[in-house]
């Protein structure tokens, strides 16, 4: 893995913000039913013709720890999109990478895509940001960091797409 690669999308915090996206996540891990009333209370107030944001998104919530990750599983639906809060609570940097997957990733509203990867997010130590990935083909993708020797550490899981 060259060094280019991995420099190629190390992101700054902006913390606070970061931190209240990761405080509306944790909130919503520990109530399944929270995401699902969101979205009935979008899809009524697009009925009644109020401006609802656009297309709620199902939220998750991703640490980077020294050498793991906080959930090694994840689920999005195809064609709608997921918000993934990371933050990187380890001293050492981290990335979250998906080789190929189809459909769109931003990181804090940027491409997310990078090299060979579709999906490369890199944290310094103590970095945060958000992912929103839209896949469109179901199926199961291996999310890990490719720092040299981290995903063979274990710094890896599962993304599956319904
Ligand atoms: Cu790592």
């Amino acid at each position: 893995m060259s060094n280019k690669k991995r420099l190629t999308v190390v992101l700054t915090a902006v913390a606070g913000l970061s931190m209240f996206l990761v405080a509306c996540s944790s909130s919503d891990e520990e109530t399944p039913a929270a995401t699902a009333t969101t979205e009935a209370a979008a899809a009524t107030a697009a009925a009644e013709g109020t401006a609802a944001a656009p297309a709620a998104a199902a939220n998750a919530a991703i640490e980077f720890a020294d050498i793991k990750y906080s959930v090694t599983a994840l689920t999005a639906t195809a064609g709608q999109p997921l918000e993934i809060a990371m933050t990187n609570a380890g001293v050492l940097e981290h990335d979250f990478t998906i080789d190929k997957i189809e459909g769109e990733a931003t990181v804090d509203g940027k491409s997310a895509e990078s090299g060979d990867w579709d999906v490369h997010v890199s944290l310094p130590a103590g970095g945060a940001a958000t992912l929103v990935l839209t896949p469109t083909k179901a199926g199961t993708y291996e999310f890990y960091c490719s720092v040299l020797g981290h995903k063979e550490a274990g710094m890896k899981g599962t993304l599956t797409v319904q």
